[in-house]
């Protein structure tokens, strides 16, 4: 089982690096093989697209490690994205609350990367998002970042920017429709939704990546990404490190 997995990955992802990567905005890249998404500085964006396109007829997990800054208070965090936008790699979203995703207003128009579905790590409460207080983790759909529920492991102290390494996992099954979601180890979302036709009209074929910013407040945010795999375990699952 192990030996075909990794015979599978070696076959379909002979060479994961961070030059597959479409940068835009502040993102730039960083000498040990990660992706800086903004730097520690007020209202700042950047996103990074994968050059290959995701297939949803698949079952896959995509792993790689995300960190959120060392400022309790910083802003704004980092969403994971699949989309189907029609300005494909110069998708992108505003700033902000907004985390390069989505719009200002939820409930009209603007710019935003859509039809999409993405998973927010929010480290700043914004009211009009229907943030808690906490740093949460949630799912969101065709550029709105407003969210009626989230993750934050049941504590209003819940913190992500803690100068650590996150492993996170994003794991679909296209028989199911089942959207899984891991941080630390953890399951922090799982729901089922057709993708495929629900979302993005039939195409199977779409676009992933990160999207960040900062606002009034700030931190330095970026990720490294670990492994692609079209097959998985549970006992793969990893916790945080330095
Ligand atoms: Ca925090
Ligand atoms: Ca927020």
């Amino acid at each position: 089982m192990i030996m075909r997995t990794l015979i599978t990955i070696i076959l379909l992802w002979p060479t994961l690096s961070w030059g597959q990567f479409h940068m835009i905005g502040d993102s730039e890249r960083m000498p040990d093989g990660c992706i800086m998404l903004t730097p520690d500085f007020p209202y700042s964006e950047g996103l990074a697209y994968y050059q290959d396109r995701l297939d949803l007829s698949q079952h896959f997990q995509i792993e790689f490690d995300i960190y959120f800054g060392d400022k309790d208070n910083g802003a704004d965090g980092i969403v994971f994205v699949v989309h189907n936008d029609v300005r494909e790699y110069q998708a992108y979203g505003n700033w902000g609350e907004c985390m390069g995703y989505g719009r200002f207003n939820p409930f009209s128009p603007g710019n935003s990367i859509d039809p999409s579905i993405a998973i927010e790590f929010d480290t700043y409460q914004n009211y009009r998002q229907n943030d808690p207080i906490s740093d949460h983790i949630a799912y969101l759909e065709n550029g709105v970042n407003m969210h009626e529920s989230y993750w934050n492991d049941n504590s209003e102290d819940y913190n992500l920017e803690d100068d650590y390494l996150h492993s996170f996992f994003f794991r679909w099954n296209p028989e199911t429709f089942e959207i899984k979601v891991f941080l630390d180890g953890q399951e922090v979302y799982s729901g089922r939704r057709d993708l495929i036709n629900d979302i993005f009209g039939g195409n199977t074929q779409v676009i992933w990546g990160f999207t960040a910013s900062t606002g009034r407040e700030h931190n330095l945010q970026y990720f490294c990404l670990k492994r692609f795999a079209m097959e998985y375990r549970d006992e793969d699952l990893k916790l945080r490190s330095k």
